[in-house]
C-alpha cells in the first residue's frame, strides 16, 4: 500500500523521470538538497507570470497579491513548526544565514569575555564557524560536547560543560554526516534548568518528522527550504518573541525600519525588523507550496515509508563486503555515511554517477565529526520520501560493481 502510494508520489517530481548516463536517475543526495514537486515549480511560474511585484510597499493590485501570498506562506510555516505567532517566523536565505543572524545579533549582545557557547562534536560548519566568529570578537569560548563511539551525544559531558559562563547551547537536531537524531528536548530542558537558551539546527530534521517548537520549547530553530522540497535561497529562523524583541537588527535597509532620519532610525516590528531589503519573494511563495504539498502527503506516510526504507537500506548495505558505517546511532534519519574497503569516496561517487546514482562524497561540510571517526571523507546516501526499495537495490548492485572495479 505504502509502496504503491510512493510510486504515485514520484510522479509529482518531474526531475525524477529522466535518464542519467542512459540509466534511470536514482537520486540519493537528498541531504544536500531535495527535488521539487510540480506544485512548487508551478507556484514559482505562477508568481512570475501573474503577480510578480515587490511586497509591503505597493498600493497596487499586483503588490497586494504578492504581499498576500508572501504572508500566507509565513502563516503556513508558523503552523508547520507550531510557533505561537507569525511574528516569530523570520525568512532568511537558509539555515546558514539563520545561525549567523542569531550569532551576530543575539551572540554579540550577550557574550562577554570568558563566556561560553556550547555546540556538539557533530555540527555542520554552519553551526561552528558563526560561533567562532562571534566568540573571537567577544573574547568568549566555544565548548564542544563529545560524541560516543556510536555517534551520539555524550550527555554526561554536556552536563559537565554547563556552567554560569554558558550563554547559549546550539546543537543539531539531525546530523547531516552520520544521521544521528539528538535528544534535543532533553538537552533543552537541561539547558533551561541552568537558565541557558538553546538553538536547534533543524536543517536535516524538518523533512523527516514533525517539528513542534512549542513542545521542544527551543528558543531558536533554523531550517532551509531547499531541504524541505522547496526552492533554494530561502530558509527560516524561528525565535521566541521575547528574545527576538530584545535582539538588535542583523542587517539594515528597507522594510526593517519604521522611520529614518540622519540622526536616528526607528526599527520596524517583528518579524520585519529582521527582513531588511527586498526578500526572496518567490522563494517564500514556493516554500509555502512545499508545505502545502507535504500536508497533502501527511506525516504518517512520510514517517512510515522513510523508517521502512532506512531499515531496508541499513540491512542491505550491511551485506556489502568491505562496507563500514562510521557511526551507528540508535535514533537516526536516512543519512547513510560509509566507507567501502579503502576506496576513495570520490571514486565511489564517480562510478555510481555512471550508473545514474547520485550520492555525495566528501566531508559534507562537517569536518570535525569525520575527524572524530578517523576519516576525512565518506560516501553518503541520503533518503527522501520519494525513494524506493528498488533504488536501494540499484545502489547495492552498483557498490558491488565498484568493488570489482577497484579491488
Ligand atoms: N548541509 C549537506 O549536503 P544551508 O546551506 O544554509 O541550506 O544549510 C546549511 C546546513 C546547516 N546544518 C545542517 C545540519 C546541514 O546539513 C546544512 C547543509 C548540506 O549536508 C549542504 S553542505
Amino acid at each position: 500500500m505504502t509502496e504503491k502510494r510512493i510510486i504515485e508520489v514520484r510522479e509529482d517530481f518531474p526531475i525524477l523521470r529522466q535518464l542519467v548516463h542512459g540509466k534511470p536517475l536514482t537520486y540519493l543526495d537528498n541531504a544536500a538538497t531535495t527535488q521539487k514537486p510540480r506544485t512548487v515549480i508551478d507556484a514559482l511560474v505562477k508568481y512570475y507570470s501573474e503577480f510578480n511585484s515587490n511586497i509591503h510597499r505597493g498600493v497596487h493590485e499586483l503588490s497586494q497579491r504578492a504581499t498576500g501570498a508572501y504572508e500566507d506562506s509565513r502563516e503556513k510555516m508558523r503552523l508547520f513548526v507550531n510557533a505561537r505567532s507569525e511574528t516569530e517566523i523570520i525568512f532568511v536565505r537558509g539555515a546558514t544565514e539563520a545561525i549567523n543572524l542569531v550569532a551576530q545579533s543575539y551572540g554579540n549582545s550577550v557574550l562577554g569575555a570568558g563566556d561560553e557557547v556550547i555546540i556538539s562534536g557533530m555540527e555542520h560548519h554552519a553551526n561552528i564557524v558563526p560561533w567562532q566568529l562571534v566568540c573571537e570578537a567577544r573574547g568568549a569560548r566555544l565548548r564542544v560536547i563529545r560524541l560516543t563511539e556510536r555517534g551520539e551525544l555524550d550527555l554526561d559531558h554536556f552536563e559537565s560543560l554547563l556552567s554560569p559562563r554558558t550563554k547559549l547551547v546550539s546543537i543539531v537536531h539531525a546530523s547531516n554526516a552520520i544521521g544521528t537524531v539528538n535528544p534535543v528536548k532533553h538537552v533543552i530542558a537541561r539547558a533551561h534548568a541552568s537558565g541557558v537558551p538553546v538553538l536547534i539546527d533543524g536543517a536535516q530534521a524538518v523533512a523527516h518528522f514533525e517539528t513542534d517548537v512549542r513542545d521542544l520549547d527551543c528558543d531558536f530553530y533554523v531550517l532551509s527550504g531547499h531541504k524541505l522540497y522547496g526552492p533554494t535561497g530561502i530558509g527560516v529562523l524561528y525565535g521566541k518573541k521575547e528574545l527576538l524583541e530584545r535582539m538588535p537588527p542583523y542587517q539594515g535597509g528597507g522594510d526593517m525600519i519604521r522611520s529614518v532620519t540622519f540622526e536616528k532610525s526607528v526599527y520596524n516590528e517583528l518579524p520585519y525588523k529582521f527582513e531588511a531589503g527586498t526578500p526572496h519573494i518567490e522563494g517564500v511563495i514556493g516554500l509555502g507550496a512545499a508545505l502545502d504539498y507535504l500536508q497533502g502527503i501527511g506525516w504518517p506516510l512520510i514517517v512510515e515509508h522513510e523508517r521502512d526504507l532506512l531499515q531496508y537500506a541499513l540491512a542491505r548495505l550491511r551485506e556489502v563486503p568491505g562496507l563500514r558505517f562510521i557511526a551507528d546511532p540508535c535514533e537516526r534519519v536516512g543519512v547513510l555515511s560509509f566507507m567501502l574497503d579503502d576506496i576513495h569516496p570520490h571514486d565511489i561517487g564517480t562510478v555510481l554517477d555512471q550508473e545514474g546514482i547520485a550520492i555525495r562524497a566528501g566531508h559534507h561540510c562537517a569536518q570535525p565529526v569525520l575527524e572524530r571517526f578517523g576519516v576525512n571523507a565518506t560516501a553518503r546516501a541520503s533518503l527522501a520520501l520519494y525513494n524506493t526499495r528498488g533504488e536501494i537495490d540499484r545502489l547495492i548492485d552498483a557498490l558491488l560493481m565498484v568493488r570489482e572495479v577497484f579491488t
